[in-house]
């Protein structure tokens, strides 16, 4: 096995694979789940698939096919001989990752990512650094001949999308844009993907919009900026990161969301100054250089505190 690569491994390993389910991170975003349906239609023939993705993750993206193979409860009686975790550095970041953990019988995991600080937790480990997994999922597909329809071609190209900032971050390669007219040409439509990514914001987004804005606090000085949405807010799927990090010569972003009382989910972004995922690691959080996060288990100030004041004094 080991003198194979890891596509030779995994296209061996799926050939004999029966069942399998697929799963991505907490909080899916569109790489994750849009890498999750691309992969259950290209390896579907002949086998029992099931995507996994936990209810209370789950948001309605309307940037894919529909898809019937979504399961939204753990399949406790799925006796799946194949796991696949997409876009996740470490089984940690799966939702409820105990359910796959503690199962009794054998399986084989594939971990599929593009994570710069992907522990290779799995049996088989495809791991590239690449703009997103539906890149990666596009290069394995092609190398392994297995045929993208149309379907396929709009998950991959939305998992893209998403990851770049529509094609925009640095991230970006060549590539990345070969990728994508390679899959415009199989059928992905970019502006109906785009529409759906992006004009679907509800009243409750702006209104969530405006608090980001009241809440925002600029440190021009050391070049970072932040803002605070508290868990009484409004839930809307905007992402606000993506609004703040329109501020111009700031380097550092974070978005402090406060999920409960003592959870708080951090994102962090920076434009080429600091290293977001090792700033992240120093508080158990993890990501991309560029784009990471942290789930703090404290109150909101006292999160907030530590990490301003580890940002201040570095
Ligand atoms: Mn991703």
């Amino acid at each position: 096995m080991s003198k194979l690569t890891p596509y030779q491994q995994f296209e061996q390993h799926i050939k004999n694979a029966k069942k399998i389910l697929i799963t991505a991170h907490r909080y899916p975003d569109i790489d994750a789940i849009g890498s999750c349906l691309a992969l259950a239609d290209a390896i579907k023939s002949d086998k029992t698939i099931k995507v996994w993705i936990p209810k209370n993750n789950t948001k309605d993206w309307d940037c894919f096919p529909k898809s019937d193979l979504v399961e939204k409860e753990f399949p406790s009686s799925f006796k799946f001989d194949t796991c696949i975790v997409c876009d996740c550095s470490n089984l940690e970041r799966v939702e409820n990752y105990e359910h796959i953990q503690n199962t009794t019988h054998d399986y084989t995991t594939i971990n599929i990512d593009h994570h710069s600080d992907n522990n290779y937790f799995g049996d088989i480990n495809i791991v590239e650094t690449i703009s997103s997994v539906g890149e990666l999922l596009y290069h394995l597909f092609t190398k392994l001949k297995i045929p993208i329809s149309s379907s396929m071609a709009t998950c991959l190209y939305a998992a893209i999308s998403f990851d770049t900032g529509r094609f925009a971050y640095s991230n970006v390669t060549e590539k990345t844009l070969e990728t994508a007219s390679k899959l415009v040409k199989i059928g992905a439509n970019p502006y109906l993907i785009t529409q759906a990514m992006e004009e679907n914001k509800s009243e409750k987004d702006f209104q969530l919009i405006k608090i980001a804005i009241d809440n925002l606090i600029i440190n021009k000085h050391a070049s970072f900026a932040y803002t605070t949405i508290p868990k009484k807010s409004p839930k809307g799927s905007v992402k606000i990161i993506d609004l703040i990090r329109q501020l111009k010569d700031i380097d550092l972003l974070i978005v402090f969301q406060e999920l409960q009382s003592k959870l708080v989910k951090v994102n962090l972004r920076s434009k080429s100054q600091v290293n977001v995922s090792k700033l992240a690691q120093q508080f158990g959080g993890g990501g991309h250089d560029r784009a990471a996060g942290i789930l703090f288990n404290k109150d909101l100030e006292t999160c907030q505190a530590e990490l301003i004041q580890y940002i201040q004094s570095r």
